[in-house]
């Protein structure tokens, strides 16, 4: 593919945008020299990146230059699995052999037979779905509900605030509280926690909320160690105390909230005595936690996805999101509450997917999260499978009936990657990407407030095909005819928005291009939610929702135990809940094939409250066995007061193969879901340690 950048030979700037899902999005300045990165380091002038990148990111060169990249088509010879071999084809025979193979499938069973499992290990919006999703609805495949991470928390927030908007991270900085709740900033959002120490530096008080004394938590003024799953519990609790202290604002309740009665007549069975033994917690730690949290305005409550991998998952960022319309800290430009900006962006998502290329009726949808039990239960069967942007053997729960799935010789897969990932081993035919870097994209985020764009710094090593070329070579095989399917990645970006929109009022693709990055053109410095006029369907903070009502689910905030904690025999076998938070050092399993990341985490660990291991007779640093009725898998223990008694905590997502028991949290994790939008519980998972 042509690309200018790579024919100079002199050392250059290129400005890049990390595609990695996170919330950060940083923007990148790549330098490169002969054809080759030889830098990357953060924008000076993307005020959310500020010069600084996390550590994954600054060794990008690293990543790309793997001995291990793939760089040419592959097709499997021999069995399917860890340990797979393949062989070199080349790009036509790869494409029509897919080709062949999705005709076959089509015809004797219907193009629902198969299915595109997808996510966003490039989280550029043509990377994560422009060209692909164009492909797979013209091809009539089964439709993928994208629910591993977010989904049950932005339904839950959705149902409170009415679109994932929140208050301007830019102005947290003026915030006289911060509430870091159920995330670790340090780890996984670090461009916000540098403005939470610019807060705290002009006087704010930080509270972390985490079952765990994490590097976030250890850093604030002070740490609430409460059970996993019980966030809706605690946030009724402070809505019990607040009402009935009358720490409130009532003329903003009036105005511009809905329910507000009714909220008032359910948090009466949450009294703070009843919280306190659900969350594990003391009922002065409730109580004073409402009162600051009720006499301060500029009270910021940064949520994350951390609160919603248990069953009442959408229960808990609902419930939590209700809190700064009972006190009014809406009205402060630093007050409210964030789970994720991405609700901002007129992202002109029927333009570059092309839901209308569907045949009708649309074809059926898969749950992204029960791809073990689909692929071995789901009616009609999946016959094929094309995996891009996503490492599904490793990162989907209940690892065992993925791997069986996976497995199924009479399965067809297809798998586009960087590297021969667990699910790479898999493939029958095995594609090379590109990396970012040698690829245009164009992004939002779900961090901050800013559009980037990506500009390839270097030609695509090997035969690396971008996610969008694949596609529309795909498309080209298989005699797809529209015209859609012959737009370039630049046609792609600037259908990508819809830039008639006043958020990208004075802004193009062309000049975007030109500029690199723009911020929204939201105003600066104002409280979004001051005078109401939430994005609900009443225009208030839905504190009673209609539209939960009307879907058949509880109308108001109520706590949802953990659906493992409720079987109380279960709980007798199985009394440590295991949460699996992310690594420092990986990106879900990107990076956690990098040496340089490997030995920073060390190996597989699971840290242990002393009190829990000591009646397992259970060492610091000795391996162990962490298992339940679904599988098992071991790890390092580590014996540490940073988690409180009761949680298993392991750090994730070590690869199945790179483990020394070739296998990773996940076959202990469930594919149960959440009660609101379908998602994964990864959190809501009992298990038992013992020694090995
Ligand atoms: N370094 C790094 N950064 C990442 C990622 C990564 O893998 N590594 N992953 C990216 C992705 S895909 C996402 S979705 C986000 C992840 O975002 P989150 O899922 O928000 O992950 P964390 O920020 O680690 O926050 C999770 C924190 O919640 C705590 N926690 C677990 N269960 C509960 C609970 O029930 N209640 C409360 N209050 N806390 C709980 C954990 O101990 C952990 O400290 O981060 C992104 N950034
Ligand atoms: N136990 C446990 N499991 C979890 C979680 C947890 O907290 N605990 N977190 C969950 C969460 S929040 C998420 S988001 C999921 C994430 O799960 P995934 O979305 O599967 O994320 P990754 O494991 O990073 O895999 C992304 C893959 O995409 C590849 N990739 C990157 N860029 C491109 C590209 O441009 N094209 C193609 N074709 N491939 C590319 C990368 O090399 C990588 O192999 O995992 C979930 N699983
Ligand atoms: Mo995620």
């Amino acid at each position: 593919m042509a690309n200018p950048a790579a024919k100079s030979t002199a050392t250059h700037r290129v400005r890049g945008a990390c595609p990695h899902d996170c919330p950060d999005t940083c923007a990148l300045a790549v330098t490169v020299s002969d054809g080759r990165v030889v830098k990357v380091a953060g924008a000076a002038d993307h005020p959310p990146t500020a010069g600084a990148l996390c550590t994954k990111v600054a060794f990008y060169a690293e990543r790309i230059y793997h001995p291990e990249r793939l760089l040419y088509p592959l097709r499997r010879v021999g069995s399917k699995g860890p340990g797979a071999k393949f062989e070199r084809i080349s790009w036509a025979e790869a494409l029509a052999s897919i080709a062949e193979r999705f005709r076959q499938i089509a015809a004797a069973d219907g193009a629902a037979a198969i299915v595109p499992y997808s996510y966003a290990g490039n989280s550029g919006l043509l990377g994560y779905g422009s060209m692909d999703r164009r492909f797979f609805h013209r091809l009539g495949a089964s439709q993928l509900d994208r629910t591993i991470c977010a989904s049950a928390g932005a339904m839950g927030y959705q149902a409170t605030i009415g679109a994932s908007v929140g208050f301007d991270p830019e102005n947290v900085v003026d915030a006289r509280l911060i509430i870091l709740w159920g995330t670790n900033s340090v780890v996984s959002n670090l461009h916000f926690w540098r403005l939470a120490q610019e807060a705290k530096r002009r006087g704010a008080r930080l509270i972390a909320i985490d079952p765990c004394r994490t590097a976030t938590a250890e850093k604030c003024d002070q740490h609430i160690a409460l059970l996993p799953g019980t966030d809706s519990a605690l946030a009724l609790g402070l809505m019990h105390v607040l009402i009935r202290d009358d720490l409130l604002d009532h003329d903003y309740i009036v105005r511009h909230t809905l329910g507000f009665d009714a909220l008032s007549e359910r948090v009466l069975a949450y009294p703070p005595a009843r919280v306190a033994a659900i969350c594990g917690i003391s009922t002065a730690a409730i109580e004073n936690l409402a009162r600051e949290y009720g006499s301060t305005r500029a009270a910021a409550i940064r949520a994350n996805y951390g609160i919603n991998r248990t069953a009442g998952g959408g229960m808990a960022l609902r419930a939590v999101a209700c809190l700064p319309a009972l006190t009014g800290a809406w009205r402060s430009p630093a007050g409210g509450v964030l789970l994720s900006t991405s609700g901002n962006y007129p992202v002109a998502t029927a333009a570059l997917e092309r839901p209308d290329l569907m045949p009708s009726p649309t074809p059926r949808t898969i749950n992204m999260s029960t791809i073990g039990h689909d692929l071995l239960h789901a009616q009609p069967p999946i016959k094929a499978l094309f995996v891009y942007n996503s490492n599904p053997v490793a990162v989907a729960p209940q690892a065992a009936e993925v791997v069986r799935g996976f497995a199924r010789d009479d399965l067809f897969t297809v798998v586009h990657d960087l590297f021969q990932t667990d699910t790479a081993d898999y493939a029958d035919i095995l594609l090379p990407a590109t990396s970012h870097m040698e690829q245009l994209d164009i992004h939002k985020s779900y961090g901050h407030l800013y559009v980037q764009v990506n500009q390839p710094a270097i030609a695509p090593l090997g035969e690396a095909l971008p996610n969008t070329e694949l596609f529309r070579r795909l498309a080209r095989q298989m005699g797809f005819s529209e015209a859609c399917f012959a737009d370039s990645d630049d046609d792609l970006c600037r259908q990508a928005f819809d830039w008639d929109d006043p958020r990208l009022a004075g802004w193009s693709w062309e000049k975007l291009k030109a500029d690199g990055h723009a911020r929204l053109t939201l105003p600066r410095g104002t409280a979004p939610f001051a005078d109401g006029c939430f994005p609900t369907a009443s225009g208030k903070c839905e504190f009673y929702s209609e539209a939960l009502a009307r879907a058949g689910l509880e109308p108001l905030p109520d706590f949802i135990a953990p659906r493992e904690w409720r079987q109380s025999e279960l709980a007798a076998e199985f009394p440590l809940a295991l949460i699996t938070p992310p690594a420092r050092n990986f990106l879900n399993t990107s990076f956690a094939n990098s040496a340089r990341f490997l030995a920073q985490e060390k190996s597989p660990a699971v840290h242990l409250h002393p009190a829990d291991a000591s009646t397992r007779g259970i060492a610091d640093d000795s391996p162990v066995r962490i298992f339940n009725r679904r599988g098992e898998f071991q790890a390092r223990a580590v014996v540490t007061d940073r988690v409180r008694p009761g949680v298993a905590m392991a750090t994730s997502i070590w690869w199945r193969k790179l483990s020394p028991d070739g296998r990773n949290c996940n076959e202990v994790t469930s594919q149960e879901l959440t009660d609101m939008g379908g998602g994964a519980t990864f959190y809501d998972c009992l298990v038992e340690v013992v020694r090995v």
